[in-house]
């Protein structure tokens, strides 16, 4: 099975717009598309291929809950031919991340996959419930502009028993896994301003948590918008460490953590709303993800 990515266009052109990224055909093709398209005696206008990057995913049949599914994807550039140059090396700013967001923000998989030499990647999935996702790729590619990535988007149905679920309220503490991760203070959160929140996570007993390096950070913090699902990405590493700043507009943000069971996390979105957080990190071999509901003016 094939299936051309569903780019959400709107959101597409909000998003180059604030990242800079040069689709410039693609927003001149939604203008023209947006004049509605009908017959009429005006001169007739050539409307080339919109140059845009393209994403193509291939699965062997449906994706099911609780089946490991192995998905392939690849990414052509506006010229037609694979994207295969990403940004490599230490930090977690290199290659690609795969993102499987449940539609009701009540389910998530990140996945940082290989790349193979033509460019193709595959993520091995376990989806751990049914229902509606939206995919986001978040790209880095090696040749950077001022915004060192960008996004693609598709939409998954996977098999399997899905109720929505709704998102609950703000809370300072989530518990998971035995593990306590807990916010130091209120958040104070307004769009395309960075911020910072200040977690402790402790173990089952009590003690700080030891964070293990994985897809070259201490912590992922992914956000997602409720509704929407407009996404951020910032990451927690070592202070000083590559490859771990978070850009949007003019604003950057990098999150650090220099002592067991603490964690500065940047917060950097650029819509005001609902968001939920997946902080994600890995401690004493198991990858925790422990998720916060934010309110942002
Ligand atoms: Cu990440």
């Amino acid at each position: 099975m094939v299936l051309r990515s569903h780019t959400d266009r709107r959101r597409h052109e909000r998003k180059h717009r604030l990242h800079g990224i040069a689709l410039v055909a693609l927003v001149a093709l939604i203008g023209l598309a947006g004049c509605g398209g009908g017959s009429s005696a005006s001169p007739t206008i050539a409307v080339q291929p919109a140059q845009e990057f393209r994403l193509t995913t291939h699965t062997t049949g449906a994706p099911a809950a609780g089946k490991p599914a192995r998905i392939t994807y690849s990414i052509q550039q506006p010229n037609g031919s694979n994207l295969t140059k990403f940004k490599r090396g230490a930090g977690p700013h290199t290659g690609v991340h795969v993102i499987y967001i449940r539609t009701d923000l009540g389910a998530i998989v990140h996945h940082h996959p290989h790349i193979a030499a033509n460019g193709s990647f595959t993520d091995s999935v376990l989806f751990p419930s049914g229902g509606p996702y939206r995919v986001v790729i978040d790209v880095y590619p090696q040749q950077t502009t001022p915004q060192p990535n960008f996004q693609l988007f598709t939409r998954m149905q996977v098999k399997g028993a899905y109720t929505p679920q709704p998102l609950p309220p703000p809370q300072r503490e989530v518990r998971v896994d035995g593990y306590r991760f807990a916010l130091r203070s209120e958040p104070r959160l307004r769009a395309i301003q960075a911020a910072f929140l200040s977690f402790t996570v402790t173990g089952p007993n009590g003690a700080p948590a030891h964070f293990t390096p994985w897809y070259g950070a201490l912590a992922h913090a992914i956000f997602f918008r409720k509704g929407s699902l407009d996404y951020f990405h910032t990451h927690v590493c070592a202070p000083g460490a590559p490859n771990c700043t978070s850009l949007l507009g003019g604003a950057k943000v990098t999150g650090t953590s220099s002592t067991p069971g603490k964690l500065s996390v940047g917060v950097l979105v650029p819509v005001a709303g609902t968001w939920r957080l997946f902080l994600q990190c890995l401690v004493d071999g198991r990858l925790l993800t422990a998720p916060f509901t934010l309110r942002v003016r």
